[in-house]
């Protein structure tokens, strides 16, 4: 096949480019480098030294004889380089990462709110419109998120995108129809992939575009076995404030002997998936596309679901360390339960990784070796969802 990868310069992207180009496909990155960009504006870096894209190009070439294509490109802005980009390499695919993703980035000021809406919701119309203008009839998976439905149910596990509803019509017949499931979105970001979901509706309908849209869980951990064939190919490593998710936070922080931060009580739960099978799963979408004139394959893109405070206790029997409950800087329920189906990649073929068995070799092999890159001033989450919060982090907190 012949793929490009939107945002392939990413902590999801990376690797999944690696993946594919491994499995013989021919693979394009398209990337801006913003991502880059915001290390900068933010003064944090990956805790893994990653290397620029051309050394990271050059390595993967030298470790497996193979190229990948980079276009530098920013697809909310350059449609036109877009354009002639899609009709000139003609993809059967496109994989689309390339958003802003970090919810307390989303969060930080109306400059943050605006970028990520106009950044994410441009981006993914600009593809959508440049498949369609260039005529060709390319399946599209995109990276959508599990916070599209919000983290709580009725009791019921949360389905793969669509909820089966019955309607009483006014001749008293009963009709069903599958309907997108509520959106319940907890951040501008989180609302920019709700947003994302209707302009992938539209497309399926009208256009008959072939669109897979993957609902993610965290995802954590950082190698896969491509990034780990030579040290200029490791993926990043995000543990500051903005982006740092929650697990890998934990396992860094008890790595550097920073109080554990878990936010409030740590009643929230949600959904996890590990790096090497995010890659996987990008491949069975891709090798399992939706028919064309069908409607958006939605599949929940998670394996197993914790919550905070229980993560936090694994990673402490795992690496130490003590934990510490920071009042939340978010506006979210501070106890949920969560149960999710996710059958479709289990049906699939999908071997789950689970934190069992990956979590004291991340420990081990990232957070420990790279101890001496970390910014312990980088840690707390200053960015609070309403001005009626204070992060109030404790003063005390990793002196
Ligand atoms: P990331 O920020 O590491 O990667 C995104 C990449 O897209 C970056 O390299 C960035 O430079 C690029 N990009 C952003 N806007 C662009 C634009 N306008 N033009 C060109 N390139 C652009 O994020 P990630 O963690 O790799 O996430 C990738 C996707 O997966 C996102 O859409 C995210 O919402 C989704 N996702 C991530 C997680 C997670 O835990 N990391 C979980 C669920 C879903
Ligand atoms: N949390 C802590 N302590 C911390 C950091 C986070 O308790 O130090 C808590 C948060 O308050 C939240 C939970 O952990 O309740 C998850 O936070 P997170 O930053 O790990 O994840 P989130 O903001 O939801 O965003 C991440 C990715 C995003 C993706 C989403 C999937 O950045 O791109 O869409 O996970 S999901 O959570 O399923 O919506």
């Amino acid at each position: 096949m012949k793929i490009l990868v939107l945002g392939g310069d990413g902590f999801c992207g990376w690797p999944t480019a690696l993946h594919l180009s491994n499995l013989g496909h021919d693979v394009t990155i398209v990337d801006n480098l913003s991502r880059r960009n915001i290390d900068n504006e933010l003064e944090t870096n990956s805790l893994t030294p990653i290397a620029t894209m051309s050394k990271r190009l050059e390595a993967w070439k030298r470790a497996t004889g193979r190229t990948i294509g980079f276009e530098r490109l920013d697809i909310a802005k350059n449609y036109h380089r877009l354009l002639t980009l899609i009709t000139e390499t003609e993809p059967d695919s496109i994989v689309h990462f390339a958003e802003q993703r970090a919810a307390p980035y989303s969060m930080k000021s109306p400059m943050h709110k605006r970028y990520t809406v106009e950044n994410n919701l441009t981006a993914t119309h600009n593809v959508l419109c440049a498949i369609v203008e260039s005529g060709l009839d390319i399946h599209l998976a995109h990276l959508g998120t599990m916070g599209v439905y919000g983290y709580g149910t009725a009791g019921m596990k949360i389905p793969e995108g669509y909820l089966p509803i019955e309607v009483v019509t006014d001749d008293g017949e009963r009709v069903r129809q599958d309907i997108l499931y509520p959106a319940n979105p907890g951040s501008i970001y989180h609302m920019t992939k709700t947003q994302d979901q209707l302009f992938f509706a539209y497309y399926a309908k009208n256009d008959r575009l072939r669109i897979t849209d993957l609902h993610q869980g965290i995802v954590w951990g950082t190698n896969t076995p491509e990034t780990l064939l030579d040290d200029a190919l490791v993926n990043r490593f995000d543990y500051d404030g903005d982006y740092g998710t929650v697990l890998n936070r934990f396992l860094m922080q008890a790595a550097v002997g920073y109080p554990i931060t878990v936010h409030g009580t740590g009643g929230q739960t949600r959904a996890f998936i590990h790096i090497t099978d995010t890659v996987r799963c990008v491949q069975l979408a891709l090798e399992n596309p939706p028919d064309r004139g069908s409607k958006v394959k939605i599949l929940n893109q998670m394996t197993e679901t914790h919550r905070v405070r229980d993560l936090a206790k694994i990673v402490v029997d795992v690496a130490g360390g003590e934990i510490a409950n920071v009042p939340n800087p978010r506006n979210e329920d501070a106890e949920n339960d969560l149960n999710v189906r996710n059958d479709l990649f289990l049906d699939l073929g999908l071997n789950p990784t689970t934190l069992s068995n990956g979590l004291l070799d991340e420990v081990t092999s990232i957070a420990r070796r790279y101890v001496d890159r970390a910014d312990l001033t980088r840690i707390p989450c200053t960015s609070v969802w309403t001005d009626q919060q204070d992060p109030g982090i404790p003063s005390t907190a990793g002196e």
